[in-house]
């Protein structure tokens, strides 16, 4: 019998496509890096060292363009076999084979991309256990960590009223159950992070729910994971990613400053960071780079969900980033930031209904992880190479006064500052000069 390779599996999936390679920007060749070279250095650290990049299971390798107009489009040869399984292995195989013929460092999942959630819990479990011994043997052969793991706690029907949110405990149980499997899953796999994106955690209508009590219910949940994973040895950091809404009208994590206010009330700080996406923040009608500087304001910028939504329509259409301009301004706040830590950079994008062939994967994340990359190199020269960072400083500088300083530090009283105001008179006006700062960003775009 032939030997297994274990890191293209016994069946070469994506024939025809070599490992992508770095060219350089004069290079025509669509199966090529044009700006992502992993291991230049910029800022003291390679590329590869600051991106973190991953390839999300579930929209690569689950995703079948099905939509609620129409049945899938995408027939990958990983669903072929019906056997649960052979296609779980089929499909780790595939995905192994595209993480590595991309370079990428690092993959995340929710429990069941690995395998179809079974007829019982028993048999999910048994399923999940087996691919998991393969992917330690997939893992070890070819170098890809797992960055994140995850449970879907929002597509079985039983959770149509939530997951730790459900007003029924027994519910409320089942989700306990199956976020200790998806730990311990992680665990496993040695996951550096573990995430929790909410899900059903929201509510509909008002009339039927008692937000509050909801509310605790998931900040409990979150303390017994955190307990329970901590006391399994997990050393990594949990991740909240917010979200406004959708599936539900209100998701209880809406946004980056409302899960800070829910950390901050409930105690969890020290084990929890946040994990912003890119259309989950246009969603909450901010931008990227405000839900990062949110964050990375708190000490909590931990993590990246990349994608891009659509100027025209108002849900979460998660296409592959592209627009080089508000990946820019998300990178100087990250790099201001001192960088991603924990995370990483997860492509948490699909490729359209339309796009059918295997290729279209590896057109799609070459895409996003050049344009990440390259606004890498422009955000670098904009902090290393002009005014930017002194200029902005300089609007604060009339906080260097006396009466400044002693309003900052709480010296002053309310009465104190009246008078102050008295002494100087109507302020002068002072142009905040937007146009000019954007044209100093456009300068280093090239
Ligand atoms: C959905 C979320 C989801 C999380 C993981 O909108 O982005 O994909 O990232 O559960
Ligand atoms: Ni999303
Ligand atoms: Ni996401």
């Amino acid at each position: 019998m032939a030997k297994i390779n274990l890191t293209t599996g016994d069946r070469e999936y994506f024939q025809g496509v070599p490992r992508i390679k770095y060219e350089g920007r004069e290079s025509d060749n669509p199966f090529a890096y044009k700006f992502y070279n992993e291991e230049q250095v910029v800022a003291g650290k390679t590329m590869k060292d600051h991106l973190r990049f991953a390839v999300a299971y579930w929209h690569s390798f689950c995703g079948n363009g099905g939509d609620p107009f129409g049945s899938p489009t995408k027939i990958f040869p990983w669903f072929e076999h019906t056997d649960a399984d052979q296609q779980a292995k089929d499909k780790m195989d595939a995905a192994f084979e595209f993480i590595t013929k991309l370079g990428l460092p690092f993959y995340c999942f929710h429990d069941f991309d690995l395998v179809n959630e079974g007829p019982s819990f028993t048999e999910s479990t048994r399923r999940l256990e087996k691919i998991s011994d393969y992917a330690i043997e997939k893992q070890k052969a070819s170098g890809v960590q797992l960055l994140w793991g995850t449970a879907n706690l929002f597509s079985n029907p039983r959770y149509m009223n939530g997951a730790a949110t459900n007003p029924d405990f027994n519910v409320v149980a089942y989700a306990g159950a199956q976020l200790k499997n998806a730990l311990d899953v992680t665990i496993k796999l040695g996951g550096l992070n573990y995430v929790f994106w909410g899900g059903r955690e929201g509510y509909m209508s008002l009339l039927n729910t008692n937000m509050k009590k909801e509310v605790e219910h998931l900040a409990r949940m979150l303390h017994m994971a955190k307990d329970y994973a901590r006391s399994q040895g997990f050393k990594g950091t949990f991740f909240i990613e917010p979200k406004p809404m959708e599936p539900t009208k209100h998701q209880y994590d809406f946004d980056a400053a409302t899960v800070i206010a829910f950390l901050r009330e409930f105690d969890l700080m020290n084990d929890f960071k946040l994990n912003i996406e890119v259309n989950h923040a246009t969603l909450a009608q901010h931008t990227f780079s405000h839900e990062l500087q949110v964050a990375a304001d708190a000490g909590l910028l931990g993590s990246i969900d990349a994608n891009r939504g659509d100027y025209q329509n108002g849900w979460d259409t998660d296409q592959f980033p592209n627009n080089l301009l508000e990946l820019v301004e998300s990178v100087l706040v990250i790099l201001e930031a001192g960088g991603i830590k924990d995370g990483g950079i997860n492509f948490d994008a699909k490729t359209r209904r339309n796009s059918t062939d295997l290729d279209d994967l590896f057109h799609a994340h070459i895409g996003g992880i050049d344009t990440f990359a390259r606004a890498l190199l422009i955000a670098q020269d904009i902090l290393n190479n002009s005014d930017y960072r002194k200029l902005r400083a300089q609007r604060y500088e009339s906080f260097s006064s006396s009466d400044a300083q002693a309003f900052e530090k709480g010296e002053l009283s309310l009465d104190q500052l009246a008078k102050i105001s008295q002494s100087i008179g109507e302020p002068e006006m002072i142009s905040g000069r937007q146009e000019f700062y954007e044209n100093l960003i456009n300068r280093f775009i090239k």
